[in-house]
């Protein structure tokens, strides 16, 4: 069917007949696990819309930006300082890799044991089916596990990658390879934007950027009360769009909603009746459109209240400090509020496990679902140290590994079954 958009992504040199397919199935997917829900809050309807639209007004909105000088950086992790992007008056977009579509075009050049996240990015640019990655004039890749670390040479063979290193423990001189990274892209990025980075150009970043994160924060306070007031699904979708959605609109509306939030929680009211058993998903990132664990859980009589990953509390835990007033102070706020970041990719990574605990019991946890896509050796074997200290705390914790496909749903939503009985028999 034509679009208005159809001129666009042909543009933009997508695959039309295969992105149409991508178009279709995610609309299924939504209508299926987002728009049966009873009860939404009303704020959900410009989430809905935002969706809706996520390969056009977005994209619009993005070459609009482009024709006026603006440059687009794309990202695949929460350790590329958006702060410096905005200050270079760039955009930055998180690129989701939370489909199954590009994955056989992906296995063609790598192998197939390798995480469902890699495979949907690299996919995704083979098959040429993401307006966002074909929009961007920079992919930043980082060194975290292996997987991407060496799937970015890959990718850039098809886009302009530059790679920033993530250091893997948190010594000293850790901190100052990192510092010294964050320099490095700094530098990059005013290559690439042509813009210098000026002290008062980083304060204001930081700002806009600690604001999302505020009110994302906000939001998960809101979600510590029972009854819960918002489903998990439409935290996580909230949380996924935080990525590529215009930062000040994004930041307000979400104000309305947790607005909207607060009126719920003062009618008593709850998305489900307040004895339903409360779960929190612990692990790797749940990237768009990638809802399937969530509405599994949630349609097996359990409400998530709490997502412990980097499309959730791992990226907005932290704030950057906004008390330094010279570059030099701005950027070193900057490195120390990215060191902060519990990845399974560090070692010893003890505080991840302190903040699980620590989250679950906040948010009133029943019990924790650690979450991993297959073959993720960092979060797969961290998994039993987080079971370990879950254990200790006296919270029970399901250990789940999956990828993007469908074909495992009916026995996941056994085994997720079987862990809600168990607690509401505990
Ligand atoms: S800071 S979690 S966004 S790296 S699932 S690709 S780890 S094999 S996504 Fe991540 Fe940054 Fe860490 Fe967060 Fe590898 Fe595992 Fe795949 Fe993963």
């Amino acid at each position: 069917m034509p679009t208005p958009y159809d001129k666009m992504w042909n543009e933009l040199n997508l695959d039309l007949a295969a992105h149409e397919g991508l178009l279709q199935v995610l609309g299924k997917f939504y209508g299926d696990i987002y728009l049966t829900q009873e009860g939404r809050l009303k704020g959900m309807e410009y989430l809905d819309f935002v969706l809706s639209e996520v390969h056009g007004l977005r994209i619009k909105e993005l070459q609009e930006a482009k024709a006026q000088g603006k440059k687009v950086i794309g990202t695949f992790c929460v350790f590329v300082p958006e702060e410096l992007s905005l200050a270079a008056d760039a955009i930055q977009v998180g690129l989701c890799a939370g489909a199954e579509i590009g994955k056989e075009a992906a296995e063609k050049v790598l192998p197939r044991n390798t995480c469902a996240l890699i495979k949907s990015f690299v996919g995704f640019k083979i098959a040429r089916l993401c307006p966002y990655i074909e929009s961007c004039d920079l992919v930043v890749g980082e060194t975290t596990c292996d997987g991407k670390k060496k799937a970015y040479e890959i990718f850039a063979d098809y886009a302009p990658v530059y790679v920033m290193e993530i250091p893997q423990m948190k010594q000293a001189c850790d901190r100052d390879l990192w510092k010294a990274e964050i320099m490095r892209f700094k530098a990059e990025l005013e290559r690439v934007t042509g813009n210098t980075i000026t002290a008062a150009r980083l304060k204001e970043a930081i700002k806009l950027v600690n604001a999302r994160r505020a009110v994302l924060q906000r939001l998960n306070r809101l979600r510590a009360v029972a009854p819960a007031p918002i489903s998990g699904r439409d935290a996580l979708l909230i949380n996924q769009i935080s990525f590529y959605d215009d930062p000040v609109r994004f930041t307000q509306k979400i104000g309305e909603l947790c607005d909207e939030l607060e009126q719920k929680i003062k009618a008593g009211q709850g998305v489900a009746p307040a004895a339903t058993p409360r779960l929190m998903l612990s692990g790797c990132p749940m990237a768009v459109p990638n809802w399937k664990l969530p509405f599994v859980v949630e349609s097996s009589g359990a409400v998530i209240v709490g997502e412990e990953s980097c499309i959730g509390a791992r990226n907005t835990r932290d704030l950057v400090d906004e008390s330094g007033d010279t570059l030099e102070a701005m950027l070193e706020a900057i490195a120390l509020r990215y060191m902060r970041i519990d990845c399974a990719c560090f070692t010893p990574n003890t505080e991840r496990l302190e903040h699980i605990v620590d989250m679950a019991r906040d948010l009133k946890a029943d019990g924790v679902i650690h979450y991993g896509l297959s073959f993720c050796q960092p979060y797969a074997i961290e998994a039993f140290k987080v079971e370990k200290a879950l254990t200790a705390a006296g919270i029970p914790m399901l250990s789940i590994e999956t990828d993007y496909s469908m074909e495992d749903v009916e026995q996941l939503k056994t085994r997720v079954e079987a862990f809600v009985e168990m607690l509401h028999l505990g």
